[in-house]
Protein backbone atom coordinates (compact mmCIF):
# COMPACT_ATOMS: atom_id res chain seq x y z
CA UNK A 1 0.00 0.00 0.00
CA UNK A 2 0.98 3.69 -1.08
CA UNK A 3 -0.04 6.58 0.33
CA UNK A 4 -0.68 9.45 -2.06
CA UNK A 5 -1.17 12.71 -1.44
CA UNK A 6 -4.07 14.20 -3.89
CA UNK A 7 -5.66 17.10 -4.34
CA UNK A 8 -9.37 16.52 -4.96
CA UNK A 9 -11.38 19.66 -6.74
CA UNK A 10 -12.56 21.26 -3.90
CA UNK A 11 -9.53 22.53 -3.17
CA UNK A 12 -9.05 20.66 0.08
CA UNK A 13 -5.62 18.67 0.30
CA UNK A 14 -6.76 15.15 1.59
CA UNK A 15 -5.02 12.10 2.29
CA UNK A 16 -5.51 8.91 0.17
CA UNK A 17 -4.44 5.52 -0.04
CA UNK A 18 -3.81 3.74 -3.05
CA UNK A 19 -2.72 -0.02 -3.67
CA UNK A 20 -0.81 -2.11 -6.02
CA UNK A 21 1.72 -0.78 -8.81
CA UNK A 22 0.19 2.35 -10.59
CA UNK A 23 1.64 5.43 -11.12
CA UNK A 24 4.56 6.28 -8.47
CA UNK A 25 3.54 9.25 -5.49
CA UNK A 26 3.47 12.46 -6.84
CA UNK A 27 5.23 14.91 -4.12
CA UNK A 28 2.36 17.28 -4.40
CA UNK A 29 2.67 19.25 -0.82
CA UNK A 30 4.65 22.51 -1.51
CA UNK A 31 8.41 22.16 -0.18
CA UNK A 32 7.26 24.29 3.32
CA UNK A 33 8.68 24.31 6.43
CA UNK A 34 6.73 23.57 9.14
CA UNK A 35 3.69 22.77 6.59
CA UNK A 36 0.76 24.77 7.29
CA UNK A 37 -2.03 23.93 8.92
CA UNK A 38 -4.02 24.17 5.81
CA UNK A 39 -2.93 24.47 2.19
CA UNK A 40 -5.25 24.80 -1.10
CA UNK A 41 -3.39 24.94 -4.37
CA UNK A 42 -4.62 27.54 -6.93
CA UNK A 43 -4.36 27.70 -10.76
CA UNK A 44 -1.36 30.68 -10.97
CA UNK A 45 1.31 32.69 -9.15
CA UNK A 46 3.32 35.35 -10.16
CA UNK A 47 7.39 35.67 -11.33
CA UNK A 48 8.87 37.73 -8.31
CA UNK A 49 11.67 40.43 -9.68
CA UNK A 50 14.15 42.73 -8.85
CA UNK A 51 12.02 46.16 -8.13
CA UNK A 52 8.92 44.41 -7.07
CA UNK A 53 7.87 46.12 -3.37
CA UNK A 54 6.34 45.19 -0.16
CA UNK A 55 3.75 47.19 1.28
CA UNK A 56 2.69 46.75 4.82
CA UNK A 57 0.73 48.40 8.01
CA UNK A 58 3.96 46.86 9.79
CA UNK A 59 7.18 48.27 8.13
CA UNK A 60 9.40 46.56 10.45
CA UNK A 61 7.57 43.13 9.49
CA UNK A 62 7.94 44.52 5.59
CA UNK A 63 11.74 45.44 5.52
CA UNK A 64 12.63 41.83 7.31
CA UNK A 65 10.65 40.04 4.40
CA UNK A 66 12.37 42.65 1.67
CA UNK A 67 15.75 41.30 3.86
CA UNK A 68 14.79 37.39 3.94
CA UNK A 69 14.29 37.42 0.32
CA UNK A 70 17.10 38.60 -0.48
CA UNK A 71 19.25 36.78 1.20
CA UNK A 72 17.31 33.75 -0.18
CA UNK A 73 17.77 35.11 -3.82
CA UNK A 74 19.94 37.74 -4.11
CA UNK A 75 16.55 39.65 -5.63
CA UNK A 76 16.64 43.76 -4.08
CA UNK A 77 12.91 44.32 -3.35
CA UNK A 78 12.06 47.33 -1.81
CA UNK A 79 9.24 48.63 0.66
CA UNK A 80 6.58 51.80 -0.60
CA UNK A 81 2.72 51.86 -0.60
CA UNK A 82 1.60 50.17 -3.89
CA UNK A 83 3.23 46.86 -3.69
CA UNK A 84 2.18 43.72 -5.39
CA UNK A 85 2.83 42.01 -1.87
CA UNK A 86 0.76 43.27 0.67
CA UNK A 87 0.37 42.39 4.47
CA UNK A 88 -2.44 43.73 5.94
CA UNK A 89 -3.91 43.36 9.77
CA UNK A 90 -7.18 42.69 8.33
CA UNK A 91 -7.94 39.06 9.49
CA UNK A 92 -8.67 39.21 13.56
CA UNK A 93 -10.07 35.82 13.69
CA UNK A 94 -6.40 34.33 12.65
CA UNK A 95 -4.87 34.42 16.38
CA UNK A 96 -1.72 35.70 18.25
CA UNK A 97 0.12 33.79 15.51
CA UNK A 98 -2.07 32.82 12.82
CA UNK A 99 -2.21 34.33 9.22
CA UNK A 100 -3.93 33.79 5.68
CA UNK A 101 -1.70 34.09 2.38
CA UNK A 102 -2.91 34.25 -1.27
CA UNK A 103 -0.94 33.75 -4.27
CA UNK A 104 -2.58 34.83 -7.38
CA UNK A 105 -1.47 36.36 -10.82
CA UNK A 106 -1.48 40.04 -9.23
CA UNK A 107 0.64 39.11 -6.29
CA UNK A 108 0.37 37.91 -2.70
CA UNK A 109 -1.53 39.16 0.57
CA UNK A 110 -0.80 37.97 3.99
CA UNK A 111 -3.46 38.78 6.49
CA UNK A 112 -3.40 38.04 10.07
CA UNK A 113 -4.39 40.03 13.21
CA UNK A 114 -1.45 40.66 14.77
CA UNK A 115 2.20 41.97 13.35
CA UNK A 116 3.43 38.67 14.65
CA UNK A 117 1.09 36.57 12.68
CA UNK A 118 1.86 38.84 9.46
CA UNK A 119 5.29 37.58 10.55
CA UNK A 120 5.18 34.04 10.89
CA UNK A 121 3.32 34.44 6.96
CA UNK A 122 5.77 36.22 5.92
CA UNK A 123 8.40 33.13 6.89
CA UNK A 124 5.92 30.93 4.63
CA UNK A 125 5.84 33.53 1.75
CA UNK A 126 9.90 33.34 1.66
CA UNK A 127 9.79 29.90 1.40
CA UNK A 128 7.31 30.54 -1.63
CA UNK A 129 9.32 32.22 -3.07
CA UNK A 130 12.65 30.55 -3.05
CA UNK A 131 12.69 30.06 -6.85
CA UNK A 132 11.18 33.15 -7.82
CA UNK A 133 8.20 31.61 -9.21
CA UNK A 134 5.92 32.00 -6.78
CA UNK A 135 2.86 29.36 -7.21
CA UNK A 136 -0.74 30.26 -6.70
CA UNK A 137 -2.02 28.74 -3.12
CA UNK A 138 -4.13 29.90 -0.29
CA UNK A 139 -2.66 29.55 3.15
CA UNK A 140 -4.65 29.21 6.07
CA UNK A 141 -2.17 28.49 9.32
CA UNK A 142 -1.89 28.75 13.12
CA UNK A 143 0.45 26.95 15.43
CA UNK A 144 -0.71 24.13 17.36
CA UNK A 145 1.49 25.30 20.12
CA UNK A 146 2.33 28.33 21.27
CA UNK A 147 5.76 27.48 23.21
CA UNK A 148 8.10 26.40 20.23
CA UNK A 149 11.32 26.78 21.87
CA UNK A 150 15.33 26.10 21.71
CA UNK A 151 17.72 26.26 24.14
CA UNK A 152 21.02 27.53 23.61
CA UNK A 153 23.74 26.25 26.29
CA UNK A 154 26.16 29.63 26.44
CA UNK A 155 27.73 28.46 29.46
CA UNK A 156 29.63 25.07 28.83
CA UNK A 157 31.17 26.43 25.63
CA UNK A 158 30.21 30.59 25.30
CA UNK A 159 28.94 32.14 22.22
CA UNK A 160 29.16 35.49 21.34
CA UNK A 161 26.17 38.14 20.68
CA UNK A 162 26.89 37.74 16.79
CA UNK A 163 26.35 34.24 16.90
CA UNK A 164 23.12 34.50 19.39
CA UNK A 165 21.69 36.64 16.48
CA UNK A 166 22.56 34.41 13.88
CA UNK A 167 20.70 31.41 15.75
CA UNK A 168 17.68 33.78 15.73
CA UNK A 169 17.63 34.03 12.56
CA UNK A 170 17.64 30.15 11.73
CA UNK A 171 15.07 29.77 14.04
CA UNK A 172 12.54 32.47 13.32
CA UNK A 173 12.96 31.38 9.69
CA UNK A 174 11.08 28.28 10.65
CA UNK A 175 8.53 30.13 13.15
CA UNK A 176 9.85 29.39 16.52
CA UNK A 177 9.60 31.99 19.22
CA UNK A 178 11.22 30.88 21.98
CA UNK A 179 15.00 31.29 22.72
CA UNK A 180 16.03 29.60 25.79
CA UNK A 181 19.60 30.44 27.05
CA UNK A 182 21.10 28.74 29.60
CA UNK A 183 23.15 31.32 31.20
CA UNK A 184 24.73 29.47 33.42
CA UNK A 185 26.36 26.57 34.49
CA UNK A 186 29.30 24.57 36.61
CA UNK A 187 31.75 25.31 33.60
CA UNK A 188 31.15 28.69 32.83
CA UNK A 189 28.86 32.13 34.32
CA UNK A 190 27.51 34.21 31.58
CA UNK A 191 25.84 37.44 33.01
CA UNK A 192 26.56 40.43 34.49
CA UNK A 193 24.56 40.99 37.71
CA UNK A 194 25.87 44.28 40.03
CA UNK A 195 27.17 43.42 43.69
CA UNK A 196 28.24 39.81 42.63
CA UNK A 197 31.18 40.90 40.19
CA UNK A 198 33.30 37.78 40.77
CA UNK A 199 30.19 36.27 38.64
CA UNK A 200 31.93 38.01 35.64
CA UNK A 201 35.53 38.40 36.39
CA UNK A 202 36.15 34.85 38.08
CA UNK A 203 33.12 32.99 36.99
CA UNK A 204 32.62 33.90 33.25
CA UNK A 205 36.79 32.94 32.62
CA UNK A 206 36.27 29.39 32.12
CA UNK A 207 34.15 27.28 29.60
CA UNK A 208 34.70 23.25 28.62
CA UNK A 209 38.04 22.02 27.75
CA UNK A 210 39.95 25.42 29.53
CA UNK A 211 38.90 27.88 26.63
CA UNK A 212 38.44 31.91 27.66
CA UNK A 213 34.46 32.02 28.12
CA UNK A 214 32.71 35.20 28.13
CA UNK A 215 29.83 36.80 29.36
CA UNK A 216 27.06 39.31 28.75
CA UNK A 217 26.97 42.45 29.69
CA UNK A 218 23.28 44.15 30.36
CA UNK A 219 23.67 45.87 27.22
CA UNK A 220 24.74 42.29 25.28
CA UNK A 221 22.07 41.02 26.75
CA UNK A 222 19.57 43.67 26.03
CA UNK A 223 20.54 43.51 22.27
CA UNK A 224 20.38 40.28 22.10
CA UNK A 225 16.60 40.47 23.54
CA UNK A 226 16.05 43.65 21.18
CA UNK A 227 17.22 41.21 18.16
CA UNK A 228 14.74 38.46 18.89
CA UNK A 229 12.21 40.32 19.87
CA UNK A 230 12.29 42.03 16.07
CA UNK A 231 12.03 38.42 15.17
CA UNK A 232 9.20 37.88 17.66
CA UNK A 233 10.98 35.28 19.49
CA UNK A 234 11.26 36.09 22.80
CA UNK A 235 14.26 35.37 25.38
CA UNK A 236 13.62 33.13 28.81
CA UNK A 237 16.87 33.17 30.56
CA UNK A 238 17.80 30.89 32.97
CA UNK A 239 19.89 30.31 35.71
CA UNK A 240 20.58 26.81 36.84
CA UNK A 241 20.37 26.07 40.77
CA UNK A 242 20.65 24.75 42.93
CA UNK A 243 23.44 22.26 41.01
CA UNK A 244 25.56 23.45 37.84
CA UNK A 245 26.57 26.06 40.34
CA UNK A 246 30.04 25.64 40.32
CA UNK A 247 31.31 28.50 38.30
CA UNK A 248 29.35 30.68 40.98
CA UNK A 249 30.81 28.81 43.80
CA UNK A 250 34.42 29.23 42.89
CA UNK A 251 33.61 33.01 42.08
CA UNK A 252 31.91 33.82 45.29
CA UNK A 253 33.04 31.02 48.26
CA UNK A 254 30.79 32.74 50.45
CA UNK A 255 27.83 31.20 48.63
CA UNK A 256 29.83 27.50 49.71
CA UNK A 257 28.94 25.78 53.41
CA UNK A 258 32.72 25.46 54.31
CA UNK A 259 33.83 29.13 52.72
CA UNK A 260 35.63 27.45 50.83
CA UNK A 261 36.00 28.05 46.47
CA UNK A 262 35.99 24.75 44.35
CA UNK A 263 38.41 24.68 41.63
CA UNK A 264 37.09 26.16 38.29
CA UNK A 265 35.46 23.45 36.22
CA UNK A 266 36.20 22.87 32.53
CA UNK A 267 35.64 18.52 32.12
CA UNK A 268 31.53 17.68 31.49
CA UNK A 269 30.51 15.42 34.54
CA UNK A 270 27.18 16.74 36.09
CA UNK A 271 25.86 16.36 39.53
CA UNK A 272 28.28 17.98 41.80
CA UNK A 273 27.91 21.18 42.78
CA UNK A 274 24.79 23.03 45.09
CA UNK A 275 24.62 26.15 46.52
CA UNK A 276 24.49 26.09 50.39
CA UNK A 277 21.29 25.54 51.75
CA UNK A 278 20.35 27.62 54.64
CA UNK A 279 22.88 30.27 54.57
CA UNK A 280 21.73 33.80 54.20
CA UNK A 281 23.87 34.25 51.42
CA UNK A 282 21.63 31.64 49.15
CA UNK A 283 18.79 33.81 50.01
CA UNK A 284 20.39 37.34 49.12
CA UNK A 285 22.20 35.77 45.90
CA UNK A 286 18.69 34.07 44.37
CA UNK A 287 16.87 37.41 44.86
CA UNK A 288 19.80 39.27 43.30
CA UNK A 289 20.32 36.99 40.38
CA UNK A 290 16.36 36.92 39.84
CA UNK A 291 16.13 40.92 40.16
CA UNK A 292 18.62 41.62 37.59
CA UNK A 293 17.25 38.94 34.96
CA UNK A 294 13.16 39.81 35.42
CA UNK A 295 14.59 43.72 35.40
CA UNK A 296 16.54 42.76 31.73
CA UNK A 297 14.06 40.68 30.30
CA UNK A 298 10.46 41.45 28.79
CA UNK A 299 9.08 38.14 28.32
CA UNK A 300 7.04 36.66 31.02
CA UNK A 301 9.16 33.87 32.11
CA UNK A 302 12.23 32.94 33.83
CA UNK A 303 13.96 29.44 34.32
CA UNK A 304 15.42 28.45 37.15
CA UNK A 305 16.78 24.66 36.00
CA UNK A 306 17.01 22.41 38.61
CA UNK A 307 17.92 19.26 37.04
CA UNK A 308 20.59 16.97 38.15
CA UNK A 309 21.47 17.17 41.84
CA UNK A 310 23.26 14.77 43.48
CA UNK A 311 24.12 16.47 46.56
CA UNK A 312 21.63 18.04 48.36
CA UNK A 313 18.92 15.99 50.29
CA UNK A 314 15.02 16.58 48.74
CA UNK A 315 14.62 18.67 51.26
CA UNK A 316 17.49 20.80 50.93
CA UNK A 317 16.92 20.69 46.93
CA UNK A 318 13.22 21.95 47.60
CA UNK A 319 13.94 24.79 50.26
CA UNK A 320 16.31 26.12 47.87
CA UNK A 321 14.09 25.51 44.42
CA UNK A 322 11.16 27.65 46.59
CA UNK A 323 13.69 30.65 47.10
CA UNK A 324 14.10 30.72 43.44
CA UNK A 325 10.67 30.47 42.63
CA UNK A 326 9.26 32.62 45.29
CA UNK A 327 12.09 35.59 43.77
CA UNK A 328 11.01 34.87 40.49
CA UNK A 329 7.45 35.54 41.42
CA UNK A 330 8.17 38.53 43.59
CA UNK A 331 10.05 40.06 40.39
CA UNK A 332 6.59 39.64 38.44
CA UNK A 333 7.53 36.77 36.32
CA UNK A 334 6.61 32.81 35.88
CA UNK A 335 8.80 29.80 36.63
CA UNK A 336 9.96 27.50 34.32
CA UNK A 337 11.64 24.60 35.66
CA UNK A 338 13.43 21.08 34.52
CA UNK A 339 11.22 18.27 35.52
CA UNK A 340 12.66 17.95 38.50
CA UNK A 341 11.67 21.00 40.19
CA UNK A 342 8.29 19.37 40.09
CA UNK A 343 9.26 18.29 43.39
CA UNK A 344 8.79 20.96 45.20
CA UNK A 345 6.11 23.68 45.90
CA UNK A 346 5.20 25.59 42.54
CA UNK A 347 4.16 29.12 41.98
CA UNK A 348 0.66 29.91 39.75
CA UNK A 349 0.92 29.09 36.60
CA UNK A 350 4.52 27.50 36.61
CA UNK A 351 6.27 25.44 33.22
CA UNK A 352 7.56 22.08 33.66
CA UNK A 353 10.06 21.07 31.17
CA UNK A 354 9.96 17.01 30.62
CA UNK A 355 13.58 16.10 29.45
CA UNK A 356 13.92 12.54 29.98
CA UNK A 357 12.19 9.28 31.17
CA UNK A 358 13.96 8.07 34.50
CA UNK A 359 11.59 9.43 36.59
CA UNK A 360 10.25 11.92 34.57
CA UNK A 361 6.61 11.51 33.94
CA UNK A 362 6.32 10.89 37.94
CA UNK A 363 7.97 14.55 38.16
CA UNK A 364 5.70 16.15 35.28
CA UNK A 365 2.43 14.87 36.87
CA UNK A 366 3.57 16.46 40.57
CA UNK A 367 3.47 19.84 38.62
CA UNK A 368 0.74 19.09 36.69
CA UNK A 369 -1.50 18.16 39.72
CA UNK A 370 -0.29 21.65 40.95
CA UNK A 371 -1.44 23.47 38.02
CA UNK A 372 1.51 23.66 35.77
CA UNK A 373 1.44 23.37 31.87
CA UNK A 374 4.37 21.09 30.37
CA UNK A 375 6.93 21.80 27.74
CA UNK A 376 8.34 18.75 26.20
CA UNK A 377 12.17 18.12 25.73
CA UNK A 378 12.32 14.08 25.41
CA UNK A 379 16.25 14.12 25.29
CA UNK A 380 15.94 11.00 22.74
CA UNK A 381 14.03 13.17 20.38
CA UNK A 382 15.22 16.75 20.03
CA UNK A 383 18.11 17.05 22.28
CA UNK A 384 20.30 18.46 19.31
CA UNK A 385 23.69 17.50 21.02
CA UNK A 386 22.93 13.67 20.46
CA UNK A 387 24.85 12.70 17.48
CA UNK A 388 23.21 11.25 14.13
CA UNK A 389 24.77 7.98 14.11
CA UNK A 390 28.05 7.05 15.19
CA UNK A 391 30.11 9.01 12.84
CA UNK A 392 28.92 12.49 13.42
CA UNK A 393 32.24 14.31 14.73
CA UNK A 394 30.90 15.84 17.74
CA UNK A 395 28.17 14.96 19.88
CA UNK A 396 27.19 12.68 22.55
CA UNK A 397 25.62 9.12 22.72
CA UNK A 398 23.73 9.20 26.41
CA UNK A 399 20.48 9.38 24.84
CA UNK A 400 20.92 7.51 21.99
CA UNK A 401 21.70 8.71 18.43
CA UNK A 402 18.91 10.95 16.81
CA UNK A 403 18.37 10.61 13.02
CA UNK A 404 16.21 13.00 11.28
CA UNK A 405 13.54 11.08 11.57
CA UNK A 406 14.22 10.31 15.55
CA UNK A 407 13.99 13.85 15.78
CA UNK A 408 10.33 14.00 13.57
CA UNK A 409 8.32 10.65 13.99
CA UNK A 410 7.02 11.23 17.77
CA UNK A 411 3.59 12.88 18.88
CA UNK A 412 4.09 15.63 22.06
CA UNK A 413 0.22 14.47 22.86
CA UNK A 414 1.04 10.56 23.39
CA UNK A 415 4.65 11.13 25.44
CA UNK A 416 3.46 10.95 28.75
CA UNK A 417 0.14 9.01 29.51
CA UNK A 418 -2.70 11.44 30.93
CA UNK A 419 -0.62 14.72 29.66
CA UNK A 420 -2.80 15.47 26.45
CA UNK A 421 -2.60 18.74 24.37
CA UNK A 422 -4.82 21.09 26.62
CA UNK A 423 -1.60 20.68 29.33
CA UNK A 424 1.19 21.13 27.02
CA UNK A 425 2.36 24.50 26.30
CA UNK A 426 5.09 23.20 23.43
CA UNK A 427 7.87 21.78 22.76
CA UNK A 428 11.25 22.55 23.09
CA UNK A 429 14.49 21.55 21.36
CA UNK A 430 18.49 21.93 23.45
CA UNK A 431 21.71 22.07 22.33
CA UNK A 432 24.11 21.11 24.97
CA UNK A 433 27.12 22.42 24.28
CA UNK A 434 29.73 20.68 26.05
CA UNK A 435 30.90 19.10 22.40
CA UNK A 436 30.23 22.38 20.47
CA UNK A 437 33.40 24.45 20.16
CA UNK A 438 32.45 26.78 17.19
CA UNK A 439 29.11 28.12 15.29
CA UNK A 440 29.83 25.55 12.47
CA UNK A 441 29.15 23.13 15.06
CA UNK A 442 26.25 24.52 16.20
CA UNK A 443 25.35 24.39 12.59
CA UNK A 444 26.08 20.94 11.80
CA UNK A 445 23.51 19.75 15.19
CA UNK A 446 20.66 22.11 14.58
CA UNK A 447 20.07 21.24 11.20
CA UNK A 448 18.70 19.54 9.79
CA UNK A 449 16.94 18.48 13.18
CA UNK A 450 16.25 22.34 14.22
CA UNK A 451 13.32 22.50 11.04
CA UNK A 452 12.20 19.12 11.66
CA UNK A 453 11.35 19.82 15.52
CA UNK A 454 10.10 23.20 14.33
CA UNK A 455 7.30 21.16 12.78
CA UNK A 456 6.50 18.94 15.19
CA UNK A 457 5.78 22.39 17.81
CA UNK A 458 3.84 24.50 14.88
CA UNK A 459 1.82 21.40 12.38
CA UNK A 460 -1.35 19.68 13.05
CA UNK A 461 -0.28 16.22 13.79
CA UNK A 462 -2.89 14.68 11.46
CA UNK A 463 -0.92 16.28 8.54
CA UNK A 464 2.38 14.84 9.49
CA UNK A 465 4.19 12.23 8.27
CA UNK A 466 7.68 11.65 7.72
CA UNK A 467 8.13 10.51 3.90
CA UNK A 468 6.43 13.57 3.12
CA UNK A 469 8.35 15.59 5.35
CA UNK A 470 11.71 13.99 3.83
CA UNK A 471 10.16 15.32 0.53
CA UNK A 472 9.62 18.96 1.32
CA UNK A 473 13.13 19.11 3.85
CA UNK A 474 15.45 17.84 0.41
CA UNK A 475 15.12 21.21 -1.40
CA UNK A 476 15.76 23.66 1.59
CA UNK A 477 19.40 22.44 1.64
CA UNK A 478 19.92 24.59 -1.54
CA UNK A 479 19.12 27.84 0.71
CA UNK A 480 20.92 26.89 3.52
CA UNK A 481 23.82 26.44 1.25
CA UNK A 482 23.30 30.18 0.49
CA UNK A 483 23.68 31.01 4.50
CA UNK A 484 26.78 29.23 4.47
CA UNK A 485 24.57 26.86 7.34
CA UNK A 486 26.48 23.89 8.04
CA UNK A 487 24.13 20.77 8.16
CA UNK A 488 23.92 16.96 8.44
CA UNK A 489 23.97 14.92 4.76
CA UNK A 490 21.46 12.49 6.84
CA UNK A 491 21.22 9.48 4.23
CA UNK A 492 17.30 9.59 5.28
CA UNK A 493 16.83 12.56 2.97
CA UNK A 494 17.26 12.43 -1.04
CA UNK A 495 19.23 15.86 -1.21
CA UNK A 496 19.49 17.66 -4.23
C1 LIG B 1 21.64 16.63 30.69
S1 LIG B 1 19.04 17.86 30.43
C2 LIG B 1 21.66 17.90 31.25
C3 LIG B 1 22.71 18.83 30.87
C4 LIG B 1 23.72 18.24 29.93
C5 LIG B 1 23.03 17.36 28.92
C6 LIG B 1 23.98 16.79 27.90
C7 LIG B 1 19.41 18.54 31.66
C8 LIG B 1 18.33 19.25 32.27
N1 LIG B 1 20.67 18.42 32.06
O1 LIG B 1 23.36 19.33 32.02
O2 LIG B 1 24.39 19.27 29.29
O3 LIG B 1 22.38 16.32 29.59
O4 LIG B 1 23.31 16.10 26.92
Amino acid sequence: MRVVWRRLSLGLVMLVTSCGSGTPAQPEQLALVPYPASVTRLEQGFTIESGDTVTSAEPAVAAQLVAGISADTGLELTTGPTGRIRLDLDAPQAGAEGYELTVGPGGAHISAATAEGLFRGAQTFRQLARERAVPGVRVSDRPRYAWRGAMLDVARHFRPVADVKRFVDLMAAYKLNVLHLHLTDDQGWRIAVPGWPNLTTVGASTEVGGGPGGFYTAADYREIVRYAQERFVRVVPEVDVPGHTNAALAAHPELTCDGVAPEPYTGIKVGFSALCPGKPETARFLNDVLKELAALTPGHHLHIGGDEVEKLSPREYAQIVELATQAVTANGKEVVGWQEAGATVLPPNSLIQYWQTNGGPEDVKRAVAQGAKVIMSPASRVYLDMKYDDSTRIGQTWAGTTEIDDAYDWDPATLIEGIGDDRIEGVEMALWTETVVTMNDVELLAFPRLPAIAEVAWTPQSQRSFDAFATRLAPLATVWDRWEVDYHRSPRIAWP
